[in-house]
């Protein structure tokens, strides 16, 4: 993570990181996307509060890790990406997890948004928080957005209030719900490839979809190694199949602990440490 990143991260509680992915990358995910359409469901986080409605349910597909090959390699793959894993050792500290599974959005034109949301700073949330200390910056929950297809200006789709994580106040109803201030407000434009980092901390949400084409933003969400965030998807034991994983793509699934986890270095090697 270099300096600008390092500035624009700390300012602003998001980072767009452009061409993350390569365009084999992107047909890839495209592709296993397209073979399993019929996974997909309506997203359960339901909640299209003041103008962030639309007419149409977000559409969501999960459990991509376990598709058949190969569709499910390029998930597996990026659970620690060489791309990603110097920005997440920057961000945590290394011995980051996985939180929830993966999951992608997508809906074309009309597809409700999401009310903003976002611990901000108002309090100590222990799970979403953002902390600068000793020349570290450390968070909790963290969402890695891919972008597998274009969104331009106004398309709708993720948006962020930029500076949002350090905010002593809480949002209005009204901001949250996109109708006032919408200034204050930022739908992140992206090229298919793109990646969004952003701290759960961070006010965000979406707004309506409103482009022809398809959105297909497929999130990651990592947290510190001591921390879990959702219910549900959590794993005491590793799952069977993890034996068909990297080292580091299996350390990246290993329940919140410290002591000898595996501990990925930027370089994608993994370090066993006798203690944490
Ligand atoms: O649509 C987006 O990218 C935001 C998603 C989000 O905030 C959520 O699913 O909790």
């Amino acid at each position: 993570m270099n300096d600008r990143e390092k500035f624009l991260f700390d300012l602003q509680g998001f980072l767009k990181v452009e061409g993350f992915l390569s365009a084999d990358e992107v047909r890839a995910f495209n592709d296993a996307f397209d073979a399993n359409s019929e996974s997909r469901v309506d997203d359960p986080n339901h909640h299209p509060e003041g103008n962030t409605y639309g007419p149409k349910r977000r559409g969501m597909f999960t459990g991509m890790l376990t598709w058949d090959q190969p569709h499910c390699q390029p998930f597996r793959d990026l659970l620690a990406h060489p791309k990603s894993i110097p920005y997440l050792n920057t961000l945590f500290g290394r011995g980051w997890k996985m939180d929830h599974a993966p999951f992608m959005l997508t809906g074309g034109r009309g597809t409700e948004g999401l009310v903003i949301h976002g611990s901000t700073s108002r309090h100590f949330d222990d799970a979403q928080y953002y902390i600068y200390r000793n020349g570290q910056m450390r968070c909790g929950m963290i969402v890695c957005q891919f972008q597998l297809t274009d969104v331009n200006e106004g398309d709708g789709g993720l948006c962020v209030v930029p500076g949002s994580h350090k905010a002593n106040f809480p949002a209005t109803e009204q901001i949250r719900r996109w109708e006032q201030d919408q200034q204050v407000v930022y739908n992140v434009p992206c090229k298919a490839g793109d990646l969004v980092i952003f701290n759960e901390a961070t006010l965000h949400g979406t707004l309506p979809w409103t482009a022809e084409h398809e959105r297909r933003s497929l999130l990651y969400r990592y947290s510190p190694r001591t921390l879990h965030f959702a219910g549900g998807t959590y794993h005491v034991s590793q799952p069977d199949w993890v034996s068909e994983l990297t080292e580091a793509q299996q350390a990246v699934l290993e329940p919140p602990y410290i002591y000898n986890r595996p501990l990925i270095n930027d370089d994608g090697s993994v370090e066993r440490p006798r203690r944490g």
